[in-house]
């Protein structure tokens, strides 16, 4: 394994046991620190959230999206396939399912299956395509249960496609209920100037064809009463650094992308990763986007903190509650933290949380208590300064999640932190507004 995979290997491990390790964690904390009614409280917050208990099963059981891929032979089927996961992925058939206009396969690398396809073969180019073969075909995609079907169109191309709309249509009316369906212009890059491939670099003549081209098909659908969740126009041009053809197919999984054309696959996979099911959007992050994964993950945790920040916070705080605070904010950052595949002790989480309060995330007077350490936990804080509100409280601990988030999991330098700290309570207070 490179050091890359292993590296990716040891965050999804992580990720998978993040269950036991809070458990872990929370055994761990030192009992002059919380007291068995706060850890047991602090448990039951973690454990009882749905959300964070939607992510964490779809953690335990993800299983690759299924995609019903609709889009003639050259389109780019495959291409956005392998745009999507940045690999060259492996299309490994699978058994005959009855029906000679779809085929049945998976996308896989290095015996992993990124993607489970129903490969349509363009309904539209086929001669046969009749009655009957809709109903076989219609029979076949309620079965398999996709997650969405996708339909391709070259942006540069304008031919045939009515029929492919059509058959769409009619496939979307059979099998349809509430199946998203993403039409997905490819090609874009050829769009003039079709020299200009680096993505960040497309001049506003391809913006304004591209624009363009979505608004036509927008139209062609709009006619056929067929109505797409969403339009995204992509290229999928990637130059990898060896030439597949020149490899066996087995090993073609380590060809990197040697030159990077991709353009809008990152809104698509946001797309996807809203709308599929939770088990499917997790898998499509893990294989695909394991920071994204670990990022709403920590999004949740630190909500839940926040919270829990509050409550512990409601009363005038006291130096036994900030030495709570100052728990619950080091847990978070150690989650945060074990989320990036790193693990942080508790002390390193502490001192870490000492030099953001220096930076203005929670405060001078946790500061202080981070500090003197447990020593001043018994003790009332004198005068009216220490008396930390909720909201202060909250917003501090939402900070600094936002902060480690921000470190572990967007690679922000470490000198840049005081900004995600001001920003990051800047957006709390307005939250709070809104709430009110
Ligand atoms: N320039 C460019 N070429 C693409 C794009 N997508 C696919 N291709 C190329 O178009 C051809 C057909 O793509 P493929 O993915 O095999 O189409 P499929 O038959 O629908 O699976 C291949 O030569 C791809 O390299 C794209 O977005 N931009
Ligand atoms: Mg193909």
């Amino acid at each position: 394994m490179n050091p890359k995979s292993e590296e990716m290997q040891k965050r999804l491990t992580h990720i998978g046991n993040l269950n036991n390790y809070i458990e872990d964690l929370l055994q761990k904390v030192p009992g002059n620190l919380i007291n068995e009614k706060q850890r047991k409280k602090l448990t039951e917050a973690i454990m009882d959230d749905d959300d964070l208990n939607n992510l964490l099963e779809g953690l335990k059981n993800p299983r690759p999206p299924r995609f019903v891929l609709v889009g003639r032979t050259g389109v780019g089927k495959s291409s956005l396939v392998n745009a999507m996961s940045g690999m060259y992925l492996a299309e490994v058939s699978d058994v005959e399912i009855g029906t000679k206009e779809a085929r049945k396969f998976t996308y896989e690398a290095d015996g992993q299956v990124y993607f489970e396809v129903i490969d349509t073969r363009g309904i539209g180019e086929s001669e046969t395509f009749d009655k009957k073969a809709e109903d076989e075909l219609s029979e076949v995609v309620r079965e398999f249960r996709p997650d969405a079907l996708l339909f391709l169109q070259k942006a540069t191309e304008r031919a045939h496609i009515d029929k492919d709309v059509i058959a769409t249509k009619q496939l979307m009316d059979k099998t349809g209920g509430d199946l998203p369906l993403v039409a997905i212009l490819t090609h874009i890059d050829e769009l003039n100037p079709s020299r200009v491939k680096e993505p960040d670099r497309y001049p506003d003549e391809k913006l304004r064809l591209i624009g363009e081209k979505k608004a036509q098909l927008e139209r062609i659908f709009a006619e056929h009463g067929l109505e797409a969740t969403a339009i995204l126009p992509v290229s999928s041009y990637i130059e990898w650094d060896r030439d597949p053809e020149a490899m066996p197919e087995n090993d073609r999984h380590e060809l990197r992308i040697g030159f990077d054309g991709r353009r809008g696959i990152e809104e698509l996979l946001d797309f996807l990763e809203e709308s599929l099911d939770v088990r499917a959007a997790i898998h499509l992050g893990l294989t695909v986007r394991l920071n994204r994964v670990a990022i709403r993950i920590s999004e949740r945790f630190i909500k839940i903190f926040s919270a829990l920040s509050a409550t512990v916070a409601l009363s005038p705080i006291i130096a036994t509650d900030i030495a709570v605070l100052l728990t619950l904010q080091s847990i978070l950052l150690m989650i945060i933290a074990y989320l990036s595949g790193r693990e942080l002790e508790f002390r390193t989480a502490r001192e870490l949380l000492v030099s953001l309060g220096g930076i203005g995330a929670t405060g001078f007077t946790l500061r202080m208590v981070a500090q003197q350490g447990s020593k001043l936990a018994n003790l009332l804080f004198p005068g009216a300064g220490s008396a930390i509100s909720a909201g202060i409280a909250s917003g501090g601990t939402y900070a600094i999640g936002k902060a480690a988030v921000a470190y572990y999991l967007r690679g922000v330098p470490e000198h840049e932190l005081g900004q995600v700290v001001q920003d990051a309570r800047k957006e709390y207070e307005e939250q709070q507004e809104e709430d009110k």
